[in-house]
């Protein structure tokens, strides 16, 4: 995109003037953001167009990624850095006395998703457009996001996030593009005169889905595609007077909120209704559009992947086969090959509670057409499968089983392929999730390593580190990142590793900076900043670094004038509103923090900061400061990990478990550059088949840890009498299911290096080095493009 300082200063300032009849000095910065974004959706228009006539005369195969979660961040910068605006926006405002840094703030981040998962989604999304492959997402309007997370009195306290109260200059809405979605009511099939049957409905509620579209850029290459989010409302023409104000808040609440749980089936009827409405809206919006475009069926497959994000879309199968057999009068085999063509699954769970299933008293009385099909579906399963494999096996993996219609075993059923997210998260799937599924289908299952999106992590959130990376290797990394190997030639430079401290050490300022306004605590830049961003989950054992963190306090309190190496314990994380336990910890560790940061003893070589409403944003202030990374889940529990990959891109060294996608950041950066520890997943496994972990044991046999976990129960952190009683029980009485006490010992001994080995800074940043070089291997266009190449079936441009 080409647009002069002058061109743009005087847009900028005609757009201000139409929008606000004002002028500029009499715009908040929240005027400007808004009179910016309609600019830059000016400027890509044509782009946006033409990407969308080029996909159509092209007959381009599309690919059409549903996920319930988007967290795409902020747009404006992601928007101009792709554009390759950035430079000249920064200059024309500062020559108009405005600061691009101000205004960007003032932007609302999309919270439209709980962690992993969504982001994962929106990396896609932004590589796909970068790949030049005809991608569009498709998901869920929510009116509001992820809860805002506040502490009141250590306590996580959850507010609404009112993320549209000012608009969202993004969207586009599309109420010509609007379908209805039908609900409940009763079906049956009522014979044609053609020999056919045709479902008939009665009384179903209806719902209108309009869509709402957000332009996705491409990085520097003019292709813009489509993020599809869609808002439940009344349908149209409808007489207002025929709707209870029941029926209209039902209708209402299917796109008002977001489900805050990352990591449990929420298995609540509104959640049901959610997943068919957003799948429904969008497979009816393409066979529409292919329809519009082609003759017959028959090429569906060719023209069209549809991709499953995790279970929630599930239900496209039986819609797709629905559309199929009763709006186009395919045969149910015809339907179910072209389903089976068009539907890829992945994976991103191995906890059994997050498996979604539906009861099917439930299921059918909200979709009763669709339970028809999934039962059919089922019926043939077990008729096709049980003369080959027997009737247990086929019993325990069919769409339909005790009761419930299993999300899961449906969408490896329906798909052609289905994808674990790190090597090891895809073995265990064989082996034990799927691993009936996988008997059945051994060829459907493959791996596909998660990526994450470096202009986003690197070039926006790390300007310092990029800057420096160009001054050396060039810029042409921030196409193909896996030309940052080539760092290694720089790896005894003591020029440059004395930069790479200077970056980190700018970038620690910013965080401190933002610490003491928002927490009204000073933190020391020379300390070692050790972070620990996700969500607050059991497996992921924030437990794990609060007892380091009370180990380094008695440490200190023991011995006050012995040398110390000064800590920063960074965290962000917010818990399930109904996750118990997570509160628990939550508590615990902003009752720690109240302990240490205010005792003079520690003085200033210890600090914990727990930072509230952890998100996008934040993220990018924080990755950037990391010294250490915390990848401390249990062995097995842990799908992939994607922080992990955004730390070791910003020059973090990972203090991790053999699990997700540690194992191979371990081995891609190389283990002397990590710190690696704890038990392995095959040691996990042999715990639970031998059924003989007995926590108390660790606890008895070693005095520093029975100090520590008698510290939550014996008056030593003030305020938590009932969080530490339930966190002491859960180790003790509960036998520790995580693990926690096992992995304590291994996980020290390297806390303890890490303070050594940080002294000689010279070594810390050529290990540093060795991380960010490694890290182009876990690009989300690399992913993207072996998502593209196995699974789709699409073309893409290449990297190199
Ligand atoms: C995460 N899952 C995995 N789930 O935990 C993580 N779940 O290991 C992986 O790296 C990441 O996915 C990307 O593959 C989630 O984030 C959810 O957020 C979620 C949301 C709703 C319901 C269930």
């Amino acid at each position: 995109m080409t647009v002069t300082c002058a061109q743009f200063k005087r847009d900028f300032l005609a757009e201000i003037k139409t929008l606000y009849a004002t002028t500029l000095n009499d715009t908040s910065p929240l005027d400007q953001l808004i009179a910016l974004g309609h600019l830059v959706r000016r400027y890509d228009g044509p782009n946006w167009a033409k990407t969308a006539r080029a996909y159509q005369t092209q007959h381009r195969k599309q690919v059409y990624y549903f996920s319930i979660e988007f967290l795409p961040g902020r747009l404006l910068m992601a928007n101009l850095l792709n554009l390759n605006l950035v430079t000249t926006v920064r200059h024309g405002l500062k020559e108009l006395g405005l600061d691009l840094d101000q205004i960007r703030q003032a932007e609302p981040d999309p919270a439209l998703g709980n962690g992993g998962l969504g982001r994962l989604a929106a990396c896609y999304l932004d590589a796909m457009a970068s790949l030049d492959i005809a991608g569009n997402g498709n998901g869920i309007r929510y009116r509001y996001g992820l809860f805002k997370q506040l502490f009141i009195n250590g306590y996580q306290v959850e507010m609404p996030d009112d993320w549209l109260r000012n608009g969202n200059v993004w969207e586009t809405r599309r109420e010509n593009k609007s379908c209805i979605v039908r609900f409940g009511g009763h079906v049956w099939l009522q014979p044609q005169a053609n020999g056919t049957l045709k479902p008939q409905y009665r009384d179903t509620d209806d719902v209108l889905a309009v869509p709402y579209d957000v332009g996705i850029v491409g990085y520097h290459n003019s292709v813009t595609n489509t993020l599809r989010l869609w808002s439940a409302e009344l349908p149209p023409n409808a007489d207002h007077t025929y709707y209870s104000q029941a029926q209209r808040d039902q209708i209402d609440d299917i796109t008002k909120v977001l489900y805050p749980d990352d990591s449990n089936s929420a298995g609540q009827a509104l959640r049901l209704r959610q997943e068919y409405f957003f799948t429904s809206a969008g497979v009816q919006s393409i066979v529409r559009h292919f329809c519009a475009h082609h003759h017959g069926m028959r090429t569906f497959a060719k023209q069209v992947a549809i991709h499953i994000n995790d279970t929630h879309p599930t239900l496209v199968i039986p819609e797709l086969m629905r559309l199929l057999m009763d709006e186009h009068h395919c045969s149910w085999d015809l339907a179910w090959a072209l389903t089976r063509q068009v539907m890829s699954y992945t994976n991103h769970t191995i906890l059994q509670e997050a498996l979604e299933t539906w009861p099917v008293a439930l299921f059918q009385g909200l979709l009763p057409r669709i339970y028809q099909i999934v039962a059919e579906i089922d019926r043939r399963y077990r008729a096709q499968k049980t003369p080959v494999f027997g009737a247990a096996l086929v019993d325990q993996t069919a769409p339909l089983g005790n009761g419930q219609v299993r999300m899961a075993y449906l969408a490896v059923i329906g798909s052609h392929s289905v994808n674990g997210v790190a090597p090891l998260h895809t073995e265990l799937l064989k082996k034990d999730v799927l691993h009936g599924l996988y008997q059945v289908y051994p060829e459907r299952f493959n791996n596909k390593t998660n990526g994450i999106t470096l202009r986003r992590w690197v070039q926006l959130a790390n300007p310092p580190l990029a800057r420096t990376l160009d001054a050396r290797i060039g810029n042409l990394w921030r196409r193909n990142p896996r030309l940052l190997k080539t760092l290694l030639a720089y790896q005894y430079d003591q020029g440059f590793l004395t930069e790479l401290s200077q970056v980190k050490l700018a970038n620690k300022q910013a965080l401190a900076a933002l610490v003491a306004q928002r927490l009204g605590l000073q933190i020391r830049t020379d300390a070692i900043y050790d972070v620990q961003v996700k969500r607050l989950h059991a497996y992921k054992r924030q437990l794990l670094h609060v007892f380091e963190i009370l180990r380094e306090y008695f440490q200190i309190k023991d011995q006050p004038t012995a040398p110390f190496v000064p800590r920063v314990h960074i965290f962000g994380a917010k818990a399930a509103p109904s996750y118990h336990y997570a509160k628990a910890i939550i508590k615990l560790i902003n009752a720690v923090a109240n302990l240490v940061n205010h005792d003079p003893v520690v003085g200033s070589r210890l600090k914990v900061v727990f930072i509230p409403n952890y998100g996008v944003s934040l993220a990018e202030v924080i990755i950037p400061a990391a010294d250490v990374s915390e990848q401390i889940s249990t062995a097995s529990k842990e799908a992939s990990g994607t922080s992990n990959m955004k730390l070791m891109a910003n020059g973090a060294l990972a203090l991790a478990t053999y699990d997700g996608a540690n194992v191979d950041i371990i081995q891609a950066a190389g283990a002397k550059n990590e710190y690696p520890f704890g038990l392995t997943v095959a040691e996990v496994y042999r715990y639970y088949q031998r059924g003989d972990y007995r926590a108390r044991d660790f606890y008895r046999g070693n005095p520093e840890l029975k100090r520590i976990v008698d510290s939550l129960v014996d008056g030593t952190i003030p305020g938590i009498s009932t969080e530490g009683r339930e966190i002491y029980d859960s180790l003790l009485r509960y036998n520790d299911e995580f693990f926690v006490l096992a992995d304590y010992a291994s996980y020290v001994a390297q806390q303890r290096q890490i303070s050594q080995d940080y002294q000689d800074q010279t070594a810390w940043q050529r290990r540093a080095l060795a991380n960010i070089a490694a890290s182009g291997a876990f690009g989300a266009d690399l992913a993207v493009a072996r998502y593209a190449d196995d699974i789709w079936q699409v073309p893409h441009d290449r990297l190199d």
